[in-house]
């Protein structure tokens, strides 16, 4: 195998015996396989569409299939066949329809079956590619893909679909089959990050119009006396499906990770038994998950290696998964997921052990803050708030990442601290006080969130009548792990936001050569220490 595709990769170079994130060799080269097959896919729909439009459902299949290659999302080996299988019955589809087509490239024309699997498997990967730039390049915007597929799809579930974004990652995949030259590939990591962020404003409008615009909420991280179940992941459809079938139930639901900033959406406040939520990232949820008793439910990624404290009371759903964990099926159309043998085995448990108390505060996405934005401009007019530093992206398990505490805490006190993703749990708790009546930690939510930050950012380059929003007074120390924060990192390249330190580490995937590019051209740079780094933050450098 050999998988570089996220921040805790080996030495920082790549996985080749077994993923760091516990991702087998055999699950490896299958998702290497599926991703082949998507191109395949991509190819000939990419030629279908030039004549009928985009095909919703084969756009959808594209995100979802990458979206379970991400990180920690998914290992269960017979899911992936079953995809890759399914990618090939649309490939059989779509060449019926073309007939006509030409010659396919074999990611599209391999047949399938374990004998065939083996083979192409050998063929495909990584690796494949023997210049190490054309590689960097290639797996940057398979990586910026696979974040796009995450939050299309939580789009799509909540009845949001963009055509534009399907038709970019079709022709993005289908290009990749493609001998493309260096500045070609840097031209399509570009389009992918604007593809990112109508991917995000997507998701921003679904999630606000179908569940309100988040808003100042307090969240207890205490515990009650009753039953409860822990909702993990960054799917707020099933959060909803899971209060319905526990409403009344004597049942209480916690969220955990990534779920926090449901709390912050009006709608879910109508639910008494949303109880708060139970924890930090995900790297903890070992323990956390133990110490919960009752059982737990994974939305989304990040699901770490199952452990026998919980093996008997863990459950996933939509595209994660892992082998020997319960699966809850995907939904009916107009219909809810069926969780009731999760409320059912929850009623049999005891309540969770309390493992802190008190509240977190969160909920400023860009509605909030613009509705704050008259206190906002004067704090920064009269020179209370010296500048906002955006912390947003990923928590990690690496001891490295105590940085980003550090920086919080020597961050001065007329500084704010704008954040989205799990990256907040290294500060979301720690007292950092307020700036007039302003929290110095505002946390906009999910990781997809980011793009309220950005939408802020450029909210107020408007509010001071600056050309250019380098001239703001904000800098940018994004912490990563895996392909979401990606597609997170090209979406603000291509809003045009410059001098970004992104940590702990530079990504793995990008060679020595287009790590200069990007730092000679986007002022892309490693954190470093934050003894050097709070310094330039505060100075703007
Ligand atoms: Fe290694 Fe990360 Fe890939 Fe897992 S996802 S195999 S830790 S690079
Ligand atoms: Fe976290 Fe996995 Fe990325 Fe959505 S839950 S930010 S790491």
């Amino acid at each position: 195998m050999f998988c570089y595709q996220c921040q805790e990769t080996l030495r920082n170079t790549g996985c080749t015996v077994r993923g760091v994130c516990g991702k087998p060799d055999s699950t490896s080269a299958l998702m290497d396989l599926l991703i082949d097959t998507l191109k395949g896919v991509a190819v000939l729909e990419e030629q279908a569409a030039a004549r009928r439009g985009i095909d919703r459902k084969t756009g959808l299949f594209l995100m979802q299939s990458l979206f379970m290659t991400i990180t920690n999302a998914n290992f269960d080996e017979a899911r992936l066949v079953a995809q890759i299988e399914e990618a090939l019955i649309i490939q059989r589809r779509l060449r019926d329809e073309l007939q006509d087509g030409g010659p396919w490239p074999a990611c599209a024309t391999w047949q399938g079956g374990p004998d065939a699997f083996a083979a192409r498997a050998a063929e495909v990967g990584v690796l494949a590619e023997a210049d190490e730039d054309l590689r960097s390049l290639q797996q940057t915007v398979i990586y910026g893909l696979k974040g796009i597929g995450a939050y299309a799809d939580h789009a799509a579930l909540l009845g949001y679909e963009d055509d534009a974004v399907y038709g970019h990652m079709v022709k993005a995949l289908a290009q990749l089959t493609r001998p493309l030259s260096l500045d070609a590939l840097l031209a399509l990591v570009l389009e992918t990050g604007r593809s990112a962020v109508e991917a995000m404003a997507l998701l921003d409008r679904a999630n606000s119009e179908v569940y309100g615009a988040e808003e100042i909420t307090r969240v207890a991280i205490g515990v009650r006396g009753n039953p409860g179940i822990l909702v993990s992941g960054h799917d707020l459809r099933d959060l909803e499906d899971l209060l319905e079938e526990t409403a009344g139930t004597g049942v209480d639901v916690y969220t955990h990770g990534e779920m926090l900033p449901a709390h912050y959406r009006p709608f879910f406040k109508k639910y008494p038994h949303l109880a708060g939520n139970y924890g930090g990232a995900w790297w903890k949820q070992d323990k956390e998950f133990a110490s919960f008793n009752g059982p737990i439910l994974m939305t989304t990624n990040c699901i770490i290696p199952v452990r026998d404290a919980y093996r008997d009371r863990i459950f996933t759903t939509g595209t994660t998964g892992y082998p020997g964990v319960p699966h809850i099926p995907d939904r009916q159309p107009g219909g809810r997921k069926d969780f009731s043998a999760i409320v059912t085995l929850a009623r049999t448990l005891p309540p969770p052990a309390e493992i802190e108390q008190g509240e977190i505060v969160g909920g400023f996405g860009h509605p909030q803050v613009l509705a704050l934005a008259d206190r906002v401009v004067e704090a920064v007019r009269s020179g209370a708030i010296r500048r906002f530093v955006v912390m947003a992206g990923c928590d990690g398990r690496m001891k490295d990442r105590a940085y980003f505490t550090e920086v919080a805490q020597a961050l001065p006190p007329d500084t704010i601290i704008l954040t989205a993703g799990c990256a907040k749990y290294r500060y979301n708790k720690l007292a950092l006080g307020e700036i007039n009546g302003i929290p110095r930690v505002l946390d906009a939510g999910q990781c997809n969130d980011s793009y309220s930050l950005a939408v802020i950012a450029l909210k107020l380059k408007e509010a001071f009548a600056l050309e250019d929003v380098n001239d703001l007074p904000i800098s940018f120390d994004i912490a990563w792990y895996e392909q979401k924060a990606v597609a997170v990192l090209l979406a603000l390249l291509y809003l045009g936001f410059r001098n970004i330190r992104l940590g702990p580490t530079l990504p793995g995937f990008l060679s020595p050569a287009v790590a200069r590019v990007l730092g000679e051209t986007y002022g892309l740079r490693k954190t470093t220490t934050v003894a050097e780094d709070v310094p330039a933050i505060v100075a703007g450098a």
